[in-house]
């Protein structure tokens, strides 16, 4: 018989373990063994759990006696049972992770978002780059694979620790792109097949992940690096870089939108484009924010002609957004392939969604009076305590010509809940639009440190982000899910290292641009940057938001806000003075 209790589990008040299956709900594994300890007596024992090769599917035979599994299971096990051994193992383990966590640390006011910028996010966004959505809890493994969409976002904080890791899999994932620049979806590493879904950003995050690379790194080698495209012959990466972008500007619509596909960044706007004239407009700020950064890139390499080429592109995107899209207080979410609209004050459900928002100021297309009244209406439409939401008001009626979101329950997952990834965007844009303190309001919101204090309600890990929280339009308000398995721990972590302490990464170097609450008057971050540890501390005395009057770098003034770049294996220590300018 199952014995099902959520408080009180029997097997503790009983200590009795009882061999049981579950198949459903929330399971847990146990282990039990007896031991006798004297008065006073001490006894060591340590628990191993180990991966296996998956039996064989016609023999259902584990671990074959004499195999190589076999035989490497029976040295490992050998060795493990000497707890001089085990100890070893376990500092060597400690010893990485403190040596992965030291390449990036900070020191603020604030101990909960220490603790996870230090700590949790890098944790977290370790476990997603290796595991990305693959099997888990929460999903199969064999329908996801490796989402690319993922991956390429999953990497900022393995950026700083293991660059090399990173450009690994940015090889690995160009060789997923077909000649045409368009991409397989996922991936599946040991079959190196995957699923060509049609999703409109997907081709666009691998020019994300290259970029992200270049600008850390400064590794431009890897541009001349050979990959082969999925459907044979092969291109150096600038090759796959520059297709993955010339493919979505031939993937344009009526407005001179990108074209909706299969969906966007939202996989539950599945019908949006189905008939193949759907236009998104995240989709077109996230092909705008690309084209900017390619821009930057092809500026900073002296590639002139492409530079004009996407410099065009770039503006012809950003007026057809602020032409077509503009609904008096905020951006629809796109058009149809009806050509209706959706997302707009017009309909009578899902009015307001935050992505084209947040990203009409990270992409740069809304201009300052845009910005402001975009991200004052997502206060005022979608803010809950804990953080926003994702969209407002959520789907009550199934509706084919958007899709999936309309069949999800309102107020969970993307019809309408506080979905973190949606809201570590909010908090980017607010940090560029420069209004600090409701940026720090979202983090001290969404922050689930703080919404796992109700543990009853909230119902998962303190210490990680889930992908959701419910919203108020649920009556589980406050109860997370599919913990670990988003890309706000990265997008939490990148906003506030980058554009809250405020130093990000160029490729001429470090910029320092603190957007900060104006009560943090002294806090410090020590980074590794190209091989240097720069130590920085920050001086706030007037209590300022924004400005840096002065920079020290070495004892010596330094009229740049870039830093100055060293000899790897250098230490570099800069003062930063913040105050009104
Ligand atoms: O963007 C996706 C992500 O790739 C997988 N989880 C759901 C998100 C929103 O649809």
């Amino acid at each position: 018989m199952i014995r099902l209790r959520d408080a009180n589990p029997e097997a503790v008040e009983l200590g009795q373990c009882f061999n049981s299956e579950i198949t459903a709900g929330d399971p847990c594994a146990s282990i039990q063994s007896e031991i006798e300890l004297e008065a006073g007596e001490e006894k060591e024992f340590v628990i191993f759990m180990f991966l296996v090769d998956k039996p064989s599917l016609h023999t259902n035979e584990r671990l074959k006696k004499g195999s190589k599994s076999y035989l490497k299971a029976v040295e490992t096990i050998g060795k493990l049972r000497d707890i001089e051994y085990v100890h070893k193992k376990f500092e060597e383990l400690k010893k990485y992770w403190d040596n992965y966590l030291q390449t990036l640390q900070v020191q603020t006011p604030d101990e909960k978002l220490n603790l996870f910028i230090n700590v949790w996010n890098r944790y977290q966004i370790a476990v997603t780059f290796d595991m990305s959505r693959n099997a888990g809890y929460y999903h199969g493994g064999l329908l996801f694979g490796t989402g690319i969409r993922d991956q390429m976002q999953d990497i900022f904080g393995e950026l700083i620790a293991n660059p090399e890791k990173v450009r690994d899999r940015i090889i690995e994932v160009c060789g997923y792109q077909f000649k045409d620049g368009s991409m397989l979806h996922n991936f599946f590493r040991i079959s190196k097949s995957g699923e060509k879904t049609g999703h409109s950003d997907t081709p666009l995050w691998l020019p994300f992940g290259i970029i992200t690379y270049l600008k850390e790194t400064a590794d431009f080698r890897l541009l001349d690096e050979k990959v082969e495209f999925y459907d044979g012959g092969s291109g150096t990466v600038l090759r796959h870089l520059i297709k993955a972008v010339d493919f979505s500007l031939s993937n344009l619509g009526k407005h001179g939108l990108l074209k909706f596909g299969r969906g966007d960044w939202n996989d539950t706007l599945d019908y949006v484009g189905l008939k193949g004239k759907g236009e998104t407009v995240w989709g077109s700020e996230f092909l705008a924010y690309v084209l900017k950064e390619m821009v930057e890139l092809f500026n900073y390499l002296g590639f002139k002609k492409l530079l004009r080429k996407y410099l065009d592109a770039y503006l012809k995107i950003a007026n057809n957004i602020n032409r077509f899209c503009w609904d008096g207080k905020w951006y629809i979410r796109g058009f149809k392939d009806d050509g209706k609209p959706f997302g707009s004050s017009r309909n009578k459900e899902g009015k307001i969604f935050a992505n084209p928002q947040s990203w009409a100021v990270i992409s740069g297309v809304a201009d300052e009076e845009r910005a402001k009244i975009c991200l004052a209406s997502v206060e005022k439409y979608l803010d809950t305590p804990k953080g926003p939401k994702i969209l407002h008001p959520p789907f009550t009626k199934v509706d084919p010509s958007i899709g999936l979101a309309t069949r999800c329950v309102p107020g969970k997952k993307e019809n309408g809940a506080i979905f973190n990834h949606v809201a570590s965007w909010v908090f980017l844009a607010e940090l560029i639009a420069g209004d600090a303190e409701r940026a720090y309001k979202i983090y001290h919101a969404t922050l689930p440190l703080n919404n796992a204090i109700d543990a009853d309600i909230y119902k998962m890990e303190p210490y990680v982000y889930s992908e959701y929280v419910t919203s108020p339009d649920h009556q589980t308000f406050g109860e997370a899910s599919h913990s670990w398995l988003t890309g706000s721990s990265d997008w939490f972590f990148k906003s506030v290292v980058e554009y809250m302490i405020g130093v990000r990464p160029t490729y001429a170097g470090l910029l320092v641009d603190p957007c900060v609450p104006s009560v943090w008057k002294n806090f410090k971050i020590t980074r590794l940057f190209r091989g240097v540890k720069y130590e920085i501390e920050f001086l706030n005395p007037d209590g300022v938001n924004k400005g840096v009057k002065e920079i020290w770098v070495n004892g010596r003034r330094h009229s740049d806000h870039i830093l100055p770049l060293f000899k790897k294996g250098s230490v570099c220590d800069v003062k930063v003075i913040m105050g009104k300018i």
